[in-house]
């Protein structure tokens, strides 16, 4: 029987070889892959990202987890999409016009796949019309913005207002150093995550 709590471990500890084998074992014995995902993966960064809340973990060691989870995924994939197994919810995001900052975008995005949502990630320098379009395509119902620079701040404003002309009614949530809960509430934003997990928190909220 595949110790899935073995695997939550290693993805806590970031332990890729440890949690590639036992997603390879566990699925070679027959465990569901939902089982690998949620009572494994899932639980792992689960813990993860309650650890760094609490600032018991830092950046690294989330992204070192995230690592180690994503090669699991990557053996998980095909399985889960044999079984049928629909993610949590699917998120778009972009770091919004003019802003190249991605480190914290891609901290949420990485977050949110631990959880078990599908991510669509548009990168850096997203135009609200390529917010638009992409959300049109994509159908997705919650679209993240992340924005590093005062500067830049502005082009949320700009996108979330396209997005509502567009009649895009997708939820909308954003998140970045400068930004507060009070500039959300400004501009219409449905949240304001001040950190990865509280992103992760306030996506799960939005599609309960
Ligand atoms: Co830039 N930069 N930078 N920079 N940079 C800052 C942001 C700055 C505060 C530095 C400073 O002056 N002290 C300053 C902004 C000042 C301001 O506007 N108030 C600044 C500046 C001025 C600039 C340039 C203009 C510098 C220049 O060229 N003169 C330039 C702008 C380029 C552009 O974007 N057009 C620039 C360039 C760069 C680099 C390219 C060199 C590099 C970016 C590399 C990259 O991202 N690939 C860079 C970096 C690394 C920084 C600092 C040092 C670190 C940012 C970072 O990655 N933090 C930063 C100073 C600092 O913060 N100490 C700085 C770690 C990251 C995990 O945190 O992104 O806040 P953060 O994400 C957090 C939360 O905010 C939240 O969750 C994350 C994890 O908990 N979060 C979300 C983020 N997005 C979210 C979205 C959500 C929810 C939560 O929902 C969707």
């Amino acid at each position: 029987m595949a110790d899935l709590k073995a695997l939550a471990d290693a993805v806590i500890k970031g332990d890729q070889g440890t949690a590639v084998e036992i997603t390879k074992a566990a699925l070679e014995e027959g465990t569901a892959a939902k089982s690998v995902l949620e009572d494994g993966l899932i639980a792992g960064m689960g813990v993860v990202g309650e650890r760094f809340k609490k600032n018991e973990v830092y950046i690294p060691e989330v992204l070192i987890a995230a690592r180690a989870m994503k090669m699991a995924m990557e053996i998980l994939e095909p399985e889960l999409a044999k079984a049928g197994v629909k993610p949590v919810g699917r998120f778009l995001i972009g770091t919004v016009q003019g802003d190249l900052h991605d480190i914290g975008k891609n901290l949420v995005a990485m977050m949110l796949k631990g959880a078990g949502f599908e991510v669509v990630d548009l990168g850096v320098d997203i135009s609200p019309e390529e917010f638009v379009e992409q959300a049109k395509a994509t159908g997705i119902g919650l679209i993240g913005m992340s924005a590093l620079l005062t500067t830049t701040m502005p082009a949320m404003e700009r996108t979330v207002k396209a997005l509502k002309d567009a009649g895009v009614s997708s939820k909308i949530v954003i998140g970045g150093a400068p930004v507060t809960q009070g500039y959300a509430d400004k501009i219409g934003a449905h949240g304001y995550a001040a950190d990865a997990a509280s992103a992760v928190d306030m996506a799960k909220g939005l599609v309960a």
